[in-house]
């Protein structure tokens, strides 16, 4: 079977997301197929993917195995509803994530996408301390520039201007902590900054405000991706952990990007060595081939809702595609490649070379900070006066006409490629990316 991958004759009735729909249509940049490390392009341009995808590709694109899987598993049972009912396959499947996440995140809640997933990790955590007779603890805390999906709850603890103002006054309950970004102490930080451990003290000055029995839970990203990039400092993570621990608040990970090897290992979490109570993740659980999210909950929170009646419903929450067949299956076969090429270790032994390479940008021009870990790279521009992010979406434009596809947020270019990449991919990224810079206004 062959697609049809023709034009079509007006690209006017998609509205598209998170873009500029006019400028976009006047000229747009569209993908007809793609294999492994890049697109091409309907007029037939091979594009290197310097992004995976959006954060989610890592296994390279359309791999063969992934496919089938999609393809048996649509012809053999397409749909079953997991209400009062189910299937094998999403209980195989968290049965085999239970085995490979860190720690006792061995619950695990599916969902159709990250933002699905945040969602549902704030309810449970609000759930689990009513059922445990704590119903005072309503309140969640986010942080400035987090990204958490578009969900009225992610973008409530989210911390992005843009994100919220036009979406009136969300989530009642909600505080921010400071977000850790400082180019004055940190620019051109190698992995992790040294400064800025200390920001995750205001934790206790918030909950000193409202008193530890009104609060529910802490989101954060462990590294901020879609924000441009925010790599936390030493020391900060644990220091959120461990105030969390004191007041008994709940610590949210959200690893929707950082999730299934980005950094190196299976999960920021095991990272850092710092355990949340829940962990949100999406994008590379299947490889991106199917949409799917997941909530993983530690044993003792699955535990707390397991009271009570039998016949009883212990959680009113769910998706009709919770574990929807086609996503286990895309799944399944994207855990096989990650294990059988041991792409999480593929990732952490490319990270010196890609460390080096990226900061290699660091003297280029408009270039005022290069940031990394494990197979993610921030490299900030500095703005055009008064035409914040226009630099960056310019050289966007041109990478694309260079063949190499980057992300941008205001003036911040993040790349995360798929994790089967090669040294000579992150030369090539490197020597375009310098050429589009010396070439930009
Ligand atoms: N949490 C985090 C940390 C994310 O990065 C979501 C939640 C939401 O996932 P869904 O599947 O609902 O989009 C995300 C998504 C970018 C970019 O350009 C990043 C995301 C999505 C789209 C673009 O950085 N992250
Ligand atoms: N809206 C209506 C009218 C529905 O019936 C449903 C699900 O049954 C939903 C929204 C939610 O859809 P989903 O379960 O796919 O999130």
């Amino acid at each position: 079977m062959v697609l049809d991958i023709s034009l079509p004759e007006s690209l006017d009735a998609f509205w598209m997301p998170f873009t500029a729909n006019r400028q976009f249509k006047a000229k747009p940049r569209l993908m007809a197929s793609a294999k492994d490390m890049h697109y091409t392009t309907v007029d037939g341009r091979s594009v290197l993917d310097g992004t995976a995808g959006l954060w989610c590709v890592n296994a390279g694109h359309c791999r063969d195995r992934i496919v089938q899987a999609i393809y048996q598993q649509a012809a053999t049972l397409d749909f079953s509803p997991t209400f009062q009912m189910g299937h094998p396959a999403p209980f195989a499947l968290a049965d085999r994530l239970a085995k490979m996440l860190p720690g006792d995140l061995d619950h695990i809640f599916f969902a159709n996408s990250g933002s699905e997933a945040v969602d549902t990790a704030l309810k449970i955590a609000l759930a689990y301390h009513r059922v445990r007779g704590e119903a005072s603890r309503t309140r969640l805390i986010g942080r400035e520039r987090g990204y958490h999906g578009v969900g009225f709850g992610g973008v409530s603890v989210g911390g992005i201007a843009p994100n919220r103002k036009f979406f009136g006054s969300l989530l009642p309950g909600v505080d921010h902590l400071p977000h850790t970004h400082n180019l004055e102490q940190n620019a051109f930080s190698r992995g992790q900054p040294t400064w800025g451990a200390h920001l995750a003290d205001e934790l206790e000055r918030i909950v000193t405000l409202h008193d530890p029995s009104t609060i529910a839970a802490v989101i954060v990203e462990p590294v901020a991706g879609s924000t441009g990039v925010l790599i936390p400092p030493v020391g900060y993570l644990e220091k959120l952990r461990s105030i969390c621990d004191k007041y008994g608040i709940l610590l949210i990970f959200d690893e929707v990007i950082t999730g299934f090897g980005r950094l190196g290992r299976g999960f920021a979490a095991e990272y850092f060595g710092v355990m949340p109570d829940l962990m949100c993740v999406a994008k590379g659980i299947t490889n991106a081939a199917v949409p799917m999210g997941a909530v993983f909950a530690r044993s003792y929170l699955y535990d707390a809702f397991m009271h009570g009646q039998e016949n009883a419903i212990e959680l009113f929450h769910g998706y009709t595609y919770s574990g929807h067949p086609l996503a286990c299956a895309a799944a399944m076969a994207t855990l096989d490649i990650y294990e059988e090429e041991g792409l999480f270790d593929r990732a952490r032994d490319l990270s010196p070379y890609w460390e080096e390479a990226m900061h290699s940008l660091k003297g280029l021009p408009h270039v005022i900070d290069v940031r990394n870990l494990g197979l993610v790279a921030g490299i900030e521009l500095a703005s055009i006066p008064g035409q914040s992010g226009v630099r960056a979406y310019n050289a966007m434009v041109d990478c694309f006409e260079q063949g190499l596809l980057i992300r941008t947020t205001g003036d911040i270019i993040a790349l995360s490629p798929p994790l089967i990449l090669e040294k000579h991919h992150i030369d090539e990224m490197v020597e375009r990316l310098a050429s589009v810079l010396k070439g930009l206004a």
